[in-house]
């Protein structure tokens, strides 16, 4: 059975919680307290960071080279495209994501150790990365169109932490409010929230 360390609060782990509730198959969540971790994460993953899935004698962290681990064992329903021309694109969002957004996004989840003034910037930076990306949801229902994928996962802890983060999104990204909405309304994502995040969402 695959076994996963995930953070309550961690947008990150957030992602893996939600591959795992999608594909419906059995596993195990091992809430892992972020100010207080355990020895054995940081042998698991040398950065000592949460997500970390474990299957036997696989050790895997990242969240999305653990979702893509898991989409691959577990096929349906499939979160990656078959295509190679869209996988490939997909991939190349979900960089991205990591590089203009999720930066930002570990910014605020450090926030102890972080100035006021950085935290502003990566709220900025986040606003303006959504505004980019509020074009593509005025015709998707999803972010590559009908079906729902790994980028929908991607993305999605980001948007959930909104309020939570002090972000307000400009008039212009009104689609993505209601794309998210159609996100959070799919029952996996529902059954992976944590009671911690339950509460950052009015
Ligand atoms: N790029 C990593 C980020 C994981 C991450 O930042 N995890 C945070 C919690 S949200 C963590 O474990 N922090 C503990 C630490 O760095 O000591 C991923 O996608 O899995």
């Amino acid at each position: 059975m695959m076994v996963l360390y995930s953070g309550t609060t961690c947008p990150f782990s957030q992602r893996c919680r939600f591959v795992l509730f999608e594909k419906g198959m059995d596993f195990e969540v091992r809430d892992i307290d972020l100010y207080n971790k355990p020895e054995d994460i940081s042998v698991m993953n040398p950065y000592g960071q949460v997500p970390i899935l474990v299957e036997r004698e696989l050790i895997l962290y990242e969240s999305n080279i653990i979702n893509e681990y898991i989409d691959e064992r577990f096929p349906h329903p499939q979160l990656m495209p078959a295509d190679p021309t869209m996988r490939a694109r997909t991939r190349l969002f979900l960089f991205n994501f990591e590089r203009e957004l999720f930066s930002q996004v570990s910014i605020l989840e450090d926030r102890n150790e972080v100035d006021a003034k950085t935290q502003e910037q990566a709220r900025q930076k986040i606003r303006d990365g959504l505004a980019q990306i509020a074009p593509i949801l005025t015709k998707n229902k999803y972010m590559l169109g009908e079906e729902f994928s790994m980028l929908d996962v991607a993305i999605a802890p980001l948007l959930w932490r909104l309020d939570h983060y002090g972000i307000e999104l400009p008039k212009s990204a009104a689609p993505i409010q209601k794309y998210a909405e159609r996100v959070f309304s799919r029952p996996a994502f529902i059954e992976a929230l944590t009671p911690s995040e339950k509460v950052m969402r009015r």
